[in-house]
């Protein structure tokens, strides 16, 4: 019988927007539970991934890029990313490795991070984008920013290094149970993950702003069948967003919706029945309860 001592704690994934904070717990968990686009500002609330192995359970929260917010919907994110930090032992804190000429807005986020008094550990992501010789003088020059836990540089997209930051994560956890059980991998329903899974496709397929314009809601989520059957909602703010959402004969809302479905049965491990509609709101962004209930705020239930 082994007696290593089973070890466990809750790990922030903090940094600015686009970092790639939701590919690294994706990566670290080898599912995606966390949705992931090319622009900034894709996560809005947290979302908990569960690393267990028979020794560790280690609790990864993504949270939303923290950054300068103005607009309901974005200081809500970052309250919500700054709220995460406050429960949590230990912080993974990511820059973007590829733009280290421009530290001043991550040097305002790891102030937030000195401030709550906590571990930090930096990661500098995106590796594979840079030559190597590069990284030495960015860890040398964040070296004297900051006493560091510890500076492992990955590339989260690659896998590489992330092996060697979760060593050094679960070194730094302190003895403690199992909080969930060790096959569960996140705290979201299948109801919330399918509905970010259609916000992601709505990121991929349409054009520059408009998905900060848009929110998804699950208006009905059935299981009782051997398919689940999922009704969703795709909220604008403007009647002439409408179309280009639905796109000619209906063909963008038809690709948003293969893509989500494909997904979607991936992570049910089932066939899906989807049916996607779209509404116009125009106060969603702007009012706080259209932001509770659309920005998926709270809609983990
Ligand atoms: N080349 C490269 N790209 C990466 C890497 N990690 C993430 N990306 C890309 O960076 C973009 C943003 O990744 P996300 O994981 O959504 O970033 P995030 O920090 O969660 O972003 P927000 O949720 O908006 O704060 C995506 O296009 C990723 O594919 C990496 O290691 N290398
Ligand atoms: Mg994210």
């Amino acid at each position: 019988m082994s007696e290593t001592p089973h070890r466990s704690g809750y790990v922030a994934i903090a940094g600015r927007p686009n970092v790639g904070k939701s590919t690294l717990l994706n990566q670290i968990l080898g599912t995606k539970v966390s949705i992931v686009s090319r622009r900034p500002q894709t996560t809005r609330n947290r979302v908990l991934g569960i690393y267990n192995r028979d020794d560790v359970q280690a609790l990864f929260l993504d949270t939303p890029g923290i950054h300068e917010a103005s607009g309901l919907l974005n200081k809500r994110m970052v309250d919500e990313a700054v709220g995460a930090l406050k429960d949590v032992d230990l912080v993974a804190f990511m820059i973007d490795a590829r733009r280290e000429r421009d530290p001043e807005r991550d040097r305002l986020v790891l102030d937030k991070l000195i401030k709550a008094g906590l571990p930090v550990v930096l990661v500098p992501n995106k590796i594979d984008e840079i030559p190597k010789e590069e990284l030495l003088p960015l860890i040398a020059a964040w070296a004297e920013a900051h006493e560091f836990a510890a500076i492992v540089p990955i590339s989260a997209l690659k896998g590489e290094g992330v092996g060697d930051l979760l060593k050094e994560v679960v070194s730094r956890l302190e003895e403690g149970p199992a909080w969930f059980p060790k096959d569960q991998i996140t705290d979201a329903t299948e109801r919330f993950c399918v509905g970010e899974l259609i916000r992601e496709s709505a990121f991929r397929y349409l054009d520059q702003e408009l998905p900060y314009a848009l929110a998804v809601e699950i208006e009905e989520f059935d299981e009782s069948d051997r398919l689940v059957r999922v009704m969703a909602r795709i909220w604008v703010e403007r009647e002439s967003q409408k179309p280009i959402v639905i796109g000619r004969k209906g063909s963008m809302l038809k690709r948003i919706g293969s893509t989500a479905r494909i997904e979607a049965e991936k992570l049910l491990g089932t066939k899906v029945f989807l049916k996607i509609t779209v509404g116009v709101d125009p106060r969603w962004t702007r009012h706080r309860n259209a932001v509770e209930r659309l920005g998926n705020f709270g809609g983990k239930s």
